[in-house]
């Protein structure tokens, strides 16, 4: 059966990346295809935010400061979800043994840190540290906001390059699913929300239906839709949003088996 047909949990039997395969188990054990997007400047609020969704996502998407990174990974081990740290590498891919500032030493230095980058040399580069650590790589295949130019040749040049390494990269940040139904690439689809379709400076939003019925994307990346606005947050209701996205998301997924399997 094409692996797009699958269920999360047969996809990871069969995945070879380390990093890939938890997070499909851990996606399959917590029913949750949600990923928060936490973007907020104040560690405090960071680590509330987190302590707070954790029971509803399978991943965090985040650029955190290194000093909170032993408490990033106490929650992720008491609620279960993996890191992806975001970070954009646009820095030559050299991997030098005297001269270490580039995108490779940058990765070294973090924790769990999957990313965005612009060349097959910058994934050779991560790959040499990240390889080894089991991580994996997702490529930023297209874009969510209006008029962004990742798109064309652009995104085709992305697929082509994941192929190309297919140990370490693990799946693209994208708008729709990016290889044929055979593939075992992951499709995280940022740009989500239920409530409303943009915010007024380029975002677009999509419902979790669209993203993984319709776009037959695997998971949905959701920020403001959960925490609302930075500084104004009611812990309850941030509980009550994480929840109904995790829901939707894993409703939109049961009903695109439904479909397939008629
Ligand atoms: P929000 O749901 O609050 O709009 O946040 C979306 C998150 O996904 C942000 O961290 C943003 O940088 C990221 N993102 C995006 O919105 N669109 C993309 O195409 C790629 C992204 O990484």
């Amino acid at each position: 059966m094409p692996i797009y047909l699958n269920t999360y949990a047969d996809r990871a039997k069969n995945h070879t990346n380390p990093a890939a395969k938890d997070l499909l188990e851990v996606i399959e054990r917590k029913q949750s295809n949600l990923c928060i997007s936490v973007d907020v400047t104040s560690s405090k609020d960071f680590l509330n935010i987190i302590d707070t969704v954790g029971p509803y996502v399978s991943l965090i998407k985040a650029n955190f400061e290194p000093s909170l990174i032993p408490r990033l990974q106490d929650l992720s081990i008491k609620h279960d979800f993996l890191i992806f740290e975001d970070r954009k590498f646009a820095d030559i891919g050299t991997l030098s043994t005297f001269q270490g500032n580039t995108v490779a030493l940058q990765y070294s230095a973090g924790v769990h840190k999957i990313a965005t980058c612009p060349g097959p040399s910058v994934i050779k580069g991560l790959a040499t540290v990240g390889l080894p650590l089991g991580r994996g790589l997702l490529l930023l295949a297209e874009m969510s906001t209006a008029g962004a130019l990742a798109r064309g040749v652009y995104t085709e040049d992305a697929v082509r390059m994941a192929r190309a390494a297919r140990d370490f990269v693990v799946g693209f940040i994208a708008q729709h699913r990016m290889e044929g139904r055979d593939r075992g690439f992951f499709d995280f689809d940022p740009g989500v929300g239920l409530d409303t379709i943009g915010d007024g400076l380029g975002q677009q939003y999509r419902t979790p239906e669209q993203v993984i019925l319709e776009s037959g994307c695997d998971i949905i990346i959701v920020g403001r839709g959960i925490y609302g606005k930075v500084g104004n947050m009611d812990t309850g209701e941030v509980q009550r949003q994480a929840e109904r996205y995790r829901n939707a998301g894993w409703d939109a997924y049961l009903q695109r088996l439904k479909c397939l399997r008629v």
